[in-house]
């Protein structure tokens, strides 16, 4: 592929836990962005960090995000550090997540493009969560 031609690469962020239409059109969205799509995922522990528990163990939720057609490569998030590293190993031009974040990943800017996408509304983990247990 001609350079000029490249539409880049796009990395996004996240622990995707019983997917859901909501994480879909992010990813989606994301890879419409760029010709490639990386998502780094979070690994059980570093759920732990997060304070989440996920009820999907990580290579399950990796297993699923790989069979998406337009998800190219699963990697673990295993910290919040690893962000800018990443996007230099991989060479990412678009940082994109849900804009739930919106402005706590600015920093990036220094780094490649930074884009936050509204959230799908009505659907969330949680959400699902809370109707297993009603
Ligand atoms: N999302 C969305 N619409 C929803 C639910 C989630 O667009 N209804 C998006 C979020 O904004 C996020 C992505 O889907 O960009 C993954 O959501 P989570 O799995 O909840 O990710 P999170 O726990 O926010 O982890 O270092 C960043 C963190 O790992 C992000």
């Amino acid at each position: 592929m001609k350079i000029e031609d490249r539409k880049g690469i796009v990395i996004t962020y996240g622990t995707f836990d019983l997917l859901h239409y909501g994480h879909l059109e992010l990813l989606r969205r994301a890879s419409l962005l760029g010709d490639t799509l990386i998502v780094a995922l979070s690994t059980d522990e570093f759920n732990s960090l997060k304070g989440k528990e996920s009820k999907i163990p990580y290579n399950k939720r990796k297993e699923l995000l790989e069979s998406i057609r337009f998800v190219d490569q699963v990697i673990p998030e295993s910290n919040w550090d690893q962000k800018v590293s990443d996007i230099q190993s991989f060479g990412v031009d678009l940082f994109v997540m849900g804009d739930d974040w919106e402005g706590e990943f600015d920093f990036l800017k220094n780094h490649c493009q930074v884009v936050y996408l509204p959230r799908t509304i009505d659907i969330s983990t949680t959400k699902l969560k809370k109707s297993f247990n009603s």
